[in-house]
């Protein structure tokens, strides 16, 4: 049994209300340190078991987003000390710390992506991805003016979001629907993306309709950008292991009765070669180059609970 504030937000995430990885890693984080403060467990045995069984529980809520497992591993790894009391103490501060890195990865990325930008450039988005606006949030501040191409991103519509957020900066934009991406890119400089997870031969897990948009622009000779702090790099694909994309509920897609089976696979998989660039925190890396970061942060294969 989690407890109920554990359950919400586990619940928040499952239905999307909190959505796009760095957004669900912070989330999940800041719950585990409300499991630290309210548990009621009185050996330091139980409370490891109750952090221990609310990351599970959170880990569970979506398969995908490989920001999830690896925030609860950077917590659950700080987690430290012989009493109740400390361990409370370490989990906490290992949150705080977390969220704090979040930031800084965050904000040290979009100066990095920002630069890639010149002043009066068009950038085609998919999807909502806070990595991919920070850069343009830095290219705005450091005065460059862009227009956007916003893709609407079915079946949530999360280009809605990178619409408003886009316009609230100053960008010129304009929604248009998926499938006139490749009409419009001609007109395009860029194409910015953002990450769930980026496997060890660099290829990029997004928002179902990344890779459409990639081979489009790719052959188009558009450079596509991909935007995904080190949180989104995937270490288990180190020794081979697959990322799961999530199949959501055919609602989503189809709400009328029309007797048909619906697919709806949540996320695709954007092979390297239509990648020119991923910008993280610790700079912008050719796609297959970033195998050497990946060991750098995770080491050759993480062995913990979340390996099955
Ligand atoms: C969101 C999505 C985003 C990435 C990156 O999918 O594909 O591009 O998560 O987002 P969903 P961020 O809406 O299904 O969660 O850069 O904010 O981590």
């Amino acid at each position: 049994m989690v407890s109920d504030a554990v359950a919400d937000t586990a619940e928040r995430i499952a239905s999307m209300e909190v959505r796009g990885a760095a957004t669900i890693a912070r989330a999940a984080a800041d719950a585990l340190a409300v499991e630290a403060r309210e548990s009621d467990a009185d050996t330091p045995a139980a409370f490891r078991a109750d952090v221990t069984a609310a990351a599970e529980r959170l880990r569970e809520t979506r398969p995908t987003a490989v920001s999830l497992p690896n925030a609860l591993r950077l917590v659950l790894g700080g987690m430290h000390g012989e009493t109740v009391p400390e361990l409370r103490e370490s989990v906490i501060t290992a949150v705080e710390s977390f969220r704090a890195e979040l930031d800084a990865a965050q904000d040290d990325l979009g100066r990095v992506g920002g630069r890639r930008f010149a002043d009066g450039d068009t950038v085609m988005t998919h999807c909502h991805s806070t990595d991919a606006l920070a850069c343009v949030e830095h290219a705005v501040d450091a005065g460059k003016s862009l227009s956007a191409y916003v893709k609407e991103t079915r079946p949530r519509k999360q280009g809605h979001i990178t619409a408003e957020r886009l316009r609230d900066l100053g960008v010129d934009v304009t929604l248009v629907v998926d499938s006139a991406a490749h009409h419009f890119l001609p007109a395009v400089d860029h194409v910015l993306v953002g990450a769930d997870a980026v496997r060890s031969d660099g290829a990029v897990v997004n928002k179902i309709g990344t890779a459409g948009l990639a081979a489009s622009a790719s052959e188009r000779d558009v450079p596509v950008t991909v935007a995904a702090q080190t949180l989104k790099l995937a270490p288990r694909t180190l020794a081979g292991h697959p990322i799961e994309i999530e199949e959501r509920d055919p609602t989503e897609v189809l709400d009328a009765d029309l007797d048909v089976s619906v697919a709806n696979p949540a996320f695709d998989v954007t092979p390297s070669r239509y990648i020119d660039a991923v910008v993280t925190e610790r700079g912008q890396y050719a796609p297959e180059s970033l195998v050497t970061l990946m060991r750098e942060r995770y080491g050759d294969q993480p062995d913990d609970v979340f390996s099955e």
